[in-house]
């Protein structure tokens, strides 16, 4: 918090209030619980601003009446429907964000923030899945999911009007497709950011020299080194190092 000589300046920029904590939702899963430890620390170790990051837990929604639809077949997560009460969880009110546990930033998190741009509902990557070819060599129809992927790390203008729709209400009782597709926005309400704030492990790739393909936040999408099946994934290493440092970190406070 910027609070020199007892006086709290009140700077914006591009909207967001750089005195107030930059809030950042964080999808929790108790199967990942290193994950979402790994993501948290990799954000407030490289943040240059004041954050504040929270997790959102089903369980806590449900008993305080803010969550209750049952869980579908197809949820991959606890969060996968609850992450839209992001604007409603910060009282629909400035800038936050929301993101799945199975990241790890690389980067400042501020350099994120000052994409910011008023003129948008919500930014985020706007990956493209469209598949090049419509039938599969087996002459399967390829499956495809518009804006896949889009919903796991966004930026959501709490305070635009449209957002308002984001109710406990439309959260509990609307589609996957619905929420994850942003049905709710004109396409042109949507900002889009580059994809290195959410780099897709398996899918997205480095190009040699090209600093602009060099990942800010890996998103390990398939599953990360937390889990057996994913310990030798690509950037494995990155994930197991920060996990050392913040199991280090951790015990040291154990101690005091
Ligand atoms: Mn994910």
């Amino acid at each position: 918090m910027s609070m020199r000589n007892g006086k709290v300046h009140s700077v914006t920029c591009n909207g967001a209030d750089v005195n107030k904590p930059f809030k950042i939702f964080v999808g929790y899963d108790p199967r990942e619980d290193l994950a979402f430890e790994v993501c948290r620390h990799s954000i407030l170790k490289r943040s240059s601003i004041p954050v504040e990051i929270i997790p959102i837990v089903q369980s806590d929604l449900r008993k305080s009446g803010l969550y209750w639809r049952e869980r579908g077949k197809f949820e991959s997560t606890e969060f996968s429907f609850s992450r839209f009460l992001t604007p409603y969880l910060a009282n629909y009110e400035g800038w936050a964000m929301f993101v799945d546990c199975d990241f790890l930033y690389l980067a400042d998190i501020k350099e994120l923030r000052d994409l910011i741009d008023d003129k948008y509902a919500i930014m985020c990557v706007q990956h493209d899945y469209a598949p090049k070819e419509t039938t599969k060599m087996d002459g399967a129809v390829q499956t495809v999911y518009p804006r896949k992927n889009w919903s796991s790390m966004v930026l959501y203008n709490c305070g635009h009007p449209k957002n308002r729709i984001l109710t406990p209400e439309v959260v509990n009782t609307q589609t996957g497709a619905f929420l994850h597709r942003f049905q709710w926005l004109e396409d042109e309400e949507i900002g889009s950011i580059p994809f290195v704030w959410n780099f897709l492990e398996g899918h997205n790739k480095v190009v040699e020299n090209d600093s602009t393909t060099f990942p800010k936040a890996i998103h390990y999408t398939r599953g990360g080194p937390w889990f057996d099946a994913w310990k030798n994934c690509e950037f494995a290493d990155l994930w197991l190092n920060e996990m050392e440092e913040y199991m280090k970190e951790a015990k040291k406070k154990i101690q005091e």
